[in-house]
């Protein structure tokens, strides 16, 4: 069966793709970027289970085949939960990671270690051509870092410090990324319900 991965974003897509073949499933994957001709739809919800159902509709609706959507950020605990939602526009431009990891350090320049405090969150939405619909959360809580470090992964990755980690994001191997990401627990956790939904 195909499964479509509603989401343009190519860091997020080399990511599902590895988190679903290692939990096992045989499903054709194929990304949003294969309906050019579909328009994105506008992430109108308040919060990431709101957008990321919102982008699995639309391509379920749009092709007639399952499809899953992530809907991730990152959560500063002394922003209050900022960016959260808006973290791929933080710095105005939809996806222009540099602008907004950079105003992210500038926010938090006054800030010391003992209160950098941060998590990542996914939803991760299932949703089929029906209306049916299920989704699932995951996070990786640690401390944000006060200078860039390491060039794996993507936005924010740089700077998160997962706890009992020595290195960011950026340093650990896509497989140890993905093995303690939210978008690791998110999606492994939604692969039973595309089993039992989809087959
Ligand atoms: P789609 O809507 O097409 O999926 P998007 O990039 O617009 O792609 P989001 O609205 O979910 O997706 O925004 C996610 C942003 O959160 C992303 O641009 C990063 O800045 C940040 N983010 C999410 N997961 C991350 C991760 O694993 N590592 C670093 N930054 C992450
Ligand atoms: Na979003």
């Amino acid at each position: 069966t195909r499964l479509i991965l509603a989401t343009r974003n190519a860091g997020k897509i080399s990511e599902l793709r590895a988190i679903l073949a290692d939990a096992g499933l045989d499903h054709e994957l194929v990304g949003a970027d294969a309906y050019p001709e579909i328009p994105d739809v506008k992430e109108t919800g308040v919060t990431f289970a709101e957008n990321a159902l919102l982008k699995a509709h639309a391509l379920a609706r749009a092709t007639g085949l399952p499809a899953v959507a992530d809907d991730s950020g990152l959560c500063v605990d002394v922003l209050n939960g900022a960016p959260g939602i808006f973290s791929a526009r933080w710095a105005g431009r939809h996806g222009d990671d540099r602008a907004n990891l950079e105003l992210l350090l500038a926010q938090l320049s006054d800030i010391d270690d003992a209160h950098r405090g941060a998590h990542f969150a996914c939803a991760a939405a299932l949703a089929l051509p029906d209306g049916t619909e299920r989704v699932v959360e995951g996070q990786l809580r640690g401390v944000l870092r006060h200078v860039p470090t390491g060039t794996n992964g993507f936005g924010y990755d740089p700077v998160l410090q997962p706890e009992g980690e020595n290195r960011t994001c950026a340093e650990l191997s896509p497989q140890e990324k993905n093995a303690i990401s939210h978008r690791g627990k998110a999606f492994r956790a939604l692969v039973p319900v595309v089993r039992e939904l989809v087959g």
